[in-house]
């Protein structure tokens, strides 16, 4: 397999409105991140990944951009920028940005152009019909096509109205998106996130959607449109060729049949690709917010599965949280009894499978979900368009509110929690969105004072997989796959073999596997001793021979 840094490297996702408040009007800056890259550096991780920072009406808080070179007023300006850029190549971080060109604002001058007329040099940058095509639905509810009285026509978005798809078929459009790209590249940046990079070629047929089922969907109608792969090598080509930086793709609609086509190193397309099967286990029927227990048979199955997909050629990352869903702990843990052992128990995984990790702002404390006490408290457009559609079908606010604290993405942009001061160190203002109250007894400075924290534990786990690269490249082996609660892999090459052990569960447990004195144990959660055949609830422990 082919060693390169991108492989090797950890990634930490920044949500900029909620990381760091510097001139306290209640909204995260560039100058917030700035602010605490010695902390990101002293944490261990390599590359950040910043959520947008473009000029925005924030319909869907920066993934909605009206200025593709601009920076969103509320986060600062291009020299705050440039002074955090080079203040973070100087502490050995890397940054990349999120690339959002499925779609744009519609107040972006682009759209604000094509709305007018059939006949200018932007009528089709977007997607325009005079009758709308199909049955089409927006990922956050409701039509995708909304039709402009100006323009006198139907235009696509796959999700808010506020939020038209591009027109690659446009080769003027593909143009624009290379430029911008390249004027991020030349400012030195490190790579891009590529949101919803699977639904960039539409199908051309436009056809009506005979799927009640949300993966067969995306899949067959949504994604992987006929042209994608031209448009990914096209891109690769005009820009990502010419640097030395990384690419993820956020592969939605990917299966472990296509993935290939997105990341095999000899195609020159994406060098990673990001998918979500395992983070829908606990969905039930597909739905973002009805919930169902996930099953840890199942997700080792697809860890296993993607694994041989993705084979010698192929890489991808590893996650269990981001801006879009609740938090790790939260969902995959406990975050009541044992948050803090399931929190390290869940660094261990993320941090010793196949795959650039992604770590999410917060999860290196262990910060929670929130409960808010009212549905009017939850702030993402997709929230407040589910609770609108289910009132109007009848489903009461208590279900509504149990579904929110579960599922809501909010349970993951409430801020950074620095400290126990009043919202949680984060600003001096209301922030514009509640901190979680629990920010009195789980914040930052606590972890620091803390030998035994998450956050410490998160420290040693990252410099510990700097120095065993087997944890990178090493093939992987799946020990107990028809085990209910227990999670035992070995990561091996020819000179070492690590066996990592995780208990999934709040009950003791007995090591059903020979670990005989040729194994260390070189990284643990509690205060276990070598040859210990029990387990505590969520304990986790790596050992070496
Ligand atoms: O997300 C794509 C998307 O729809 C995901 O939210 C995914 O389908 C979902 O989490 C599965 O439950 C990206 C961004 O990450 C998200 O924040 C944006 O809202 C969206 O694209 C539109 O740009
Ligand atoms: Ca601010």
């Amino acid at each position: 397999m082919k060693k390169i840094w991108w492989k090797e490297a950890v990634i930490y996702q920044i949500y900029p409105r909620s990381f760091k408040d510097t001139n306290n009007d209640g909204i995260g800056d560039l100058n917030g991140i700035t602010e605490k890259l010695p902390y990101l550096a002293d944490l261990g991780v390599d590359v950040l990944w910043l959520s947008p920072i473009f000029k925005s009406p924030n319909d869907d808080n920066g993934y909605d951009i009206s200025g593709y070179c601009e920076i969103m007023d509320e986060f600062g300006n291009m020299e705050d920028f440039d002074r955090m850029l080079e203040r973070a190549h100087n502490l050995g971080l890397k940054i990349i940005l999120d690339l959002v060109v499925n779609h744009s604002s519609d107040e972006h001058p682009w759209f604000q152009a094509s709305r007018k007329s059939e006949n200018n040099p932007y009528s089709d940058y977007y997607i325009w019909k005079k009758e709308k095509p199909n049955n089409w639905q927006s990922f956050f509810g409701g039509d995708a096509w909304t039709y402009d009285e100006e323009r006198q026509a139907y235009y696509l978005h796959l999700f808010t109205k506020k939020q038209p798809d591009l027109n690659w078929e446009n080769p003027k459009v593909r143009d624009d998106v290379f430029k911008l790209m390249n004027f991020w590249y030349d400012k030195g940046i490190d790579g891009f996130r590529m949101d919803v990079i699977p639904l960039i070629s539409k199908r051309q047929d436009f056809p009506a959607n005979p799927y009640h089922n949300f993966d067969d969907t995306i899949y067959h109608i949504y994604a992987n449109g006929p042209k994608l792969h031209d448009y990914l090598h096209e891109m690769y080509k005009e820009t990502s060729s010419n640097y030395d930086v990384m690419t993820v793709g956020e592969c939605i609609g990917v299966n472990e049949k296509n993935c290939m086509l997105y990341v095999n190193e000899d195609r020159e397309e994406l060098n990673m690709l990001y998918h979500f099967e395992h983070m829908s286990l606990d969905s039930k029927d597909g739905s973002k917010y009805e919930k169902k227990p996930w099953s840890l048979i199942q997700f080792k199955e697809i860890i296993t599965k993607w694994y041989h997909a993705l084979g010698d050629k192929g890489w991808y990352n590893v996650f269990l949280d981001n801006h879009d869903f609740p938090r790790m702990v939260s969902r995959f843990g406990n975050d009541k009894e044992h948050r803090i052992a399931s929190a390290k128990l869940l660094a261990t995984m993320l941090l010793t499978l196949r795959g650039t990790p992604c770590l999410y702002q917060g999860s290196e404390i262990g910060m929670t979900n929130v409960a808010y006490s009212k549905l009017e408290d939850y702030d993402d457009i997709w929230a407040r368009n589910y609770i609108q559609e289910e009132r109007a079908k009848g489903k009461d606010d208590a279900t509504l509110l149990s579904e929110m604290r579960t599922g809501s993405r909010d349970n993951a942009r409430t801020p950074i929690q620095w400290s126990n001061d009043k919202y949680g160190g984060f600003s001096e203002a209301t922030p514009w969105i509640d901190s979680n109250p629990n920010h009195q007894s789980i914040n930052v400075k606590q972890c620091l004072e803390d030998p035994n924290s998450i956050l410490q534990f998160y420290k040693n786990l990252l410099r510990y997989r700097k120095q065993n690269k087997t944890l990178v490249y090493g093939a992987y082996e799946d020990l107990a796959a028809e085990h209910l609660e227990l999670f035992a892999y070995k990561r091996k090459d020819p000179e070492y073999t690590y066996l990592i052990i995780l208990n999934f569960s709040n009950n003791e447990l007995v090591i059903p596997i020979e670990i005989n004195n040729e194994w260390s144990l070189e990284i643990k959660n509690y205060n276990t001793e070598e040859s210990s055949k029990l387990l505590q609830a969520w304990e986790a422990r790596i050992y070496k021979k």
